[in-house]
């Protein structure tokens, strides 16, 4: 059964879980062909909370259809750019506006603490519609001096377009449901594409929301359809899916390689953001309160669920027992409740999936010979998903809880001796390369060492700094191309040379 209304949440937020949770599919709001719905699911209590339409391949089918239609034939890629920049500004306000059921809904759902929903989650979305729009009016081609040496005597004139790559195929996770959802949605319709949206089945709620809100602001029909489902079928069926050009990714590594290779019929373009195993690297140096703050935020902020979170710590032998008993003790004033709970500083993990794959991983650092250092309690009495903000002292290269993505507040902490090519290629030994942290006050050190770290992104005496502006992805096996910044918006150009002979 459904629960009753949610003491917790605003009226309009439980007015908003009793509606039915439909996909938008050309407009209008739709059951799934089938009929089929899936349970919601609150991690702080286990509740189920609605029934999200349970899409699947004609459901797919449709949308990717209804994406064609207002691609090929519909108004947006033809709009003018300083027309489809103000309605990609009215998305931004109007996230703002609905701020509050936003932020709600993405606690209920996700578990992250409100205040943080609040802060950061609905703010940075709405933030990146707004610097989005912007680009809208500055994606222009330029002009190419040219010989043609072959043609020694003839002039030519060339200039460039950047033009829309066309239908894209979205799949976002549940880690930032909101957030995710606008770091694809925004680029893409900045670009004029036509978008098919799947969202994590975790985590549907905040893209309905998104949704109705794009509606709202006046998003042509078709340009955006949003499908809730799973990943093996819905999923699985759109990043196939031969009426679509590109697919976008988030999630698993694991995934990304079956994305990959469902490209590989009709060789749509493809871009991927996975997960990583970051390095965060204190140098006796440092002003060891802030890097003890900062280790602490890099691997516990979103319980840990962060494709960027620092879950290797790496710390200069003389100041090693100093900087873990720190980040312990900050683990152990972590407030963990609902999210919900405006007192809540850390809720439960998404789901008991992931309830179970970071709690087999706390077993195998264990077995491994790592030593725990358990801080922050759960809540008693409570079935939710909490797990405690964790520290495997002493970690050693090899181990599992060293090489693989745990994605829960775990980290694998190691010290080093000195600031050499042995540390580098320990922070760099991993197949991942997504985000590395360096805490020190030498300021040579840190740009020699971010010169040689194999990642995406390298934080100097701060850490989870993303920014609209910011490119963000992975080396190796983290991804391909970037969110964000002027870098992402390639995964949606293709660009066309056309050569005139002047006659
Ligand atoms: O990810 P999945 P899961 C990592 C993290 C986590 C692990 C598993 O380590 O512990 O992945 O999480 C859709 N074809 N990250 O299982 O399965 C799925 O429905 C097409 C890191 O949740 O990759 C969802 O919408 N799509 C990551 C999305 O893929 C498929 C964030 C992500 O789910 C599919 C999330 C298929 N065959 C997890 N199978 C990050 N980089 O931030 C699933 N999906």
């Amino acid at each position: 059964a459904v629960a009753e209304s949610i003491p917790s949440l605003s009226q309009a937020a439980n007015e908003f879980l009793k509606s039915p949770k439909q996909m938008l599919i050309d407009g209008k709001w739709v059951k799934a062909e089938s009929g089929k719905t899936f349970d919601v699911i609150d991690p702080a209590t286990t509740d189920v909370i609605g029934k999200a339409a349970e899409g699947d391949s004609p459901d797919v089918d449709k949308a990717v259809k209804a994406a064609r239609k207002a691609f090929e034939s519909g108004p947006w890629p033809n709009m003018s750019p300083a027309d489809r920049g103000k309605l990609l500004h009215k998305v931004g306000d109007l996230i703002l506006e609905n701020l509050d059921i936003l932020a709600e809904l993405e606690s209920l759902d996700n578990g992250k603490p409100i205040t943080i929903a609040r802060a950061a989650d609905v703010p940075l979305a709405a933030d990146m519609f707004h610097y989005m729009s912007g680009w809208c009016t500055k994606r222009h081609g330029y002009t190419i001096p040219l010989n043609v040496l072959y043609d020694p005597d003839a002039q030519y004139h060339v200039y460039t377009r950047k033009e829309p790559v066309g239908v894209v195929g979205q799949i976002i996770p549940w880690n930032f449901p909101l957030l995710m959802a606008t770091w694809k949605l925004a680029p893409a319709l900045t670009m004029g594409c036509t978008v098919v949206l799947k969202v994590a089945e975790e985590t549907p709620l905040s893209a309905i929301k998104l949704g109705e809100i794009l509606q709202e602001a006046g998003i042509p029909d078709g340009v955006v359809n949003i499908i809730t489902g799973y990943g093996h079928t819905a999923g699985a069926h759109l990043a196939n899916h031969g009426g679509i050009d590109k697919v976008a990714f988030t999630g698993s590594t694991e995934v990304g390689r079956k994305i990959v290779q469902a490209s590989a019929n009709d060789l749509k373009k493809v871009s991927l953001e996975l997960g990583g195993k970051s390095p965060n690297i204190v140098l006796a140096d440092a002003d060891l309160d802030s890097a003890i703050a900062g280790a602490a935020n890099a691997i516990f902020f979103n319980h840990g669920q962060c494709c960027a979170a620092g879950s290797r710590l790496f710390v200069q032998e003389k100041i090693y027992d100093k900087v873990i008993e720190g980040v312990a003790e900050h683990a152990k004033n972590i407030k963990l409740g609902p999210g919900l709970d405006p007192n809540t500083q850390m809720g439960p993990v998404v789901s008991k999936d992931q309830y179970q794959r970071v709690s087999e991983y706390l077993d195998i650092g264990d077995q491994e010979g790592a030593r725990t250092l358990s801080a922050g309690t759960r809540p008693k009495d409570s079935q939710g998903y909490f797990i405690e903000p964790t520290i495997l002292a002493d970690a050693k290269p090899g181990m599992r809880v060293v090489e693989e993505e745990i994605f829960g507040p775990v980290v694998a902490a190691m010290p080093f001796k000195d600031l050499d090519d042995d540390l580098v290629r320990q922070a760099n030994n991993s197949i991942y390369g997504l985000a590395a942290g360096i805490w020190t006050s030498d300021v040579s050190k840190a740009h020699k060492l971010a010169s040689r770290l194999q990642s995406g992104s390298v934080w100097i005496n701060c850490y989870n700094i993303f920014n609209s502006a910011l490119p963000f992805g992975g080396y190796k096996q983290s991804g391909w191309g970037r969110e964000m910044g002027e870098a992402v918006l390639d995964n949606y150009t293709e660009e066309k040379a056309v050569t005139i002979r002047l006659g």
